[in-house]
């Protein structure tokens, strides 16, 4: 029997640092309900789905930056959601700002959730791969302080059973490394669900931002054909906060093939009947790592990655 997914990727417009909870939560209700009427049985949201992204300020008073945070989840702003994908049985991914007692201390993580569709929690994943800076960079146009605001996730990319396939989880920057999808490759993933928030303009020479569209797309397809894994990917997007952001979310088949793509900067849901099985002939032959990876070759590479360039 023919293993469908069929998969919504919710890009989402701009979020004000203003807009409460309430009001996103209703977005992301409505992108669910459109997906659920044309079919989707999982909605895929962004990064950081709840708020606008925060990251792009210092933001030095704690209560305010722990009004970014979800301490729990669900929690009373997003119970509805919960309760929806109940309702309609359908599942979601969401990218949301965590905050979390660990240890003795709180910690705050870029996290994501899988939900099934009987609204409970499968899985999450904390962001791995962090960009940007820890302090402010004097003199550039914005900033991105990630490395201030998250620690580095501490769950791996673990992968899931799930939905009727083995499904796995990055959030944004995770998906330019190939890494992140060679974890999960080599656990038989077949979908990987991204988010992203990808500003462009923050003071990097022109000739970069102008390839930021190209290397979004770049490295989802790659991740996609070398791991023989559907990819969906998707933006936050637009002019948030005087920043601009891309979309270009898209669902990218096993063949490294776009197939869907949203064509606004706005809330725009975008499906696709993702057949699992597609990725089964490159997994079976030319990406079958059991058949032709060479791990044992690899030695020499792995104890000269570091720092400095190989010797003369
Ligand atoms: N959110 C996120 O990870 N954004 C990065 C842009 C960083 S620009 C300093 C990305 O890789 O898209």
């Amino acid at each position: 029997m023919a293993r469908i997914i069929t998969v919504g990727a919710a890009q989402l417009g701009p979020i004000a640092r203003e807009e409460p909870r309430a009001q996103v939560v209703g977005r992301l209700l409505a992108l669910m309900r459109q997906a659920k009427e044309t079919g989707c049985g999982l909605v895929v949201y962004p990064e950081l789905a709840l708020t606008t992204f925060f990251p792009r300020w210092l933001l030095e008073d704690p209560a305010g930056i722990e009004s970014f945070f979800e301490r729990e989840m669900p929690n009373a702003e997003t119970q509805a959601l919960f309760d929806e994908a109940r309702r309609l049985e359908i599942g979601f991914y969401l990218g949301y700002a965590e905050s979390v007692e660990e240890d003795g201390a709180r910690r705050h993580y870029n996290t994501s959730i899988l939900v099934d569709k009987s609204g409970e929690i499968l899985g999450k994943y904390r962001k791995i791969h962090l960009p940007g800076t820890a302090e402010v960079v004097p003199g550039r146009a914005g900033q991105h302080l990630e490395k201030r605001h998250f620690g580095v996730g501490n769950l791996g990319f673990p992968v899931w059973r799930a939905f009727g396939g083995i499904l796995g989880m990055c959030i944004c920057n995770d998906r330019r490394w190939p890494e992140t999808y060679r974890v999960m490759g080599l656990q038989g993933v077949e979908m990987v669900l991204i988010g992203y928030n990808t500003p462009v303009g923050l003071g990097d020479p022109y000739e970069l931002d102008a390839l930021t569209p190209f290397h979004n797309h770049l490295s989802m397809q790659a991740g996609a054909y070398q791991n023989a894994a559907w990819v969906v990917g998707v933006a936050k997007a637009g002019c948030e906060e005087g920043i601009n952001m891309i979309g270009q979310s898209c669902i990218i088949a096993p063949s490294g093939e776009i197939v869907a793509m949203c064509r606004s900067l706005g809330d725009e849901l975008i499906t696709y009947r993702c057949d699992l099985d597609m990725g089964r002939p490159y997994k079976e032959d030319i990406f079958n790592f059991a058949a032709h990876r060479r791990t044992e070759a690899y030695g020499l590479i792995v104890e000269r990655t570091g720092a400095e360039p190989p010797p003369d």
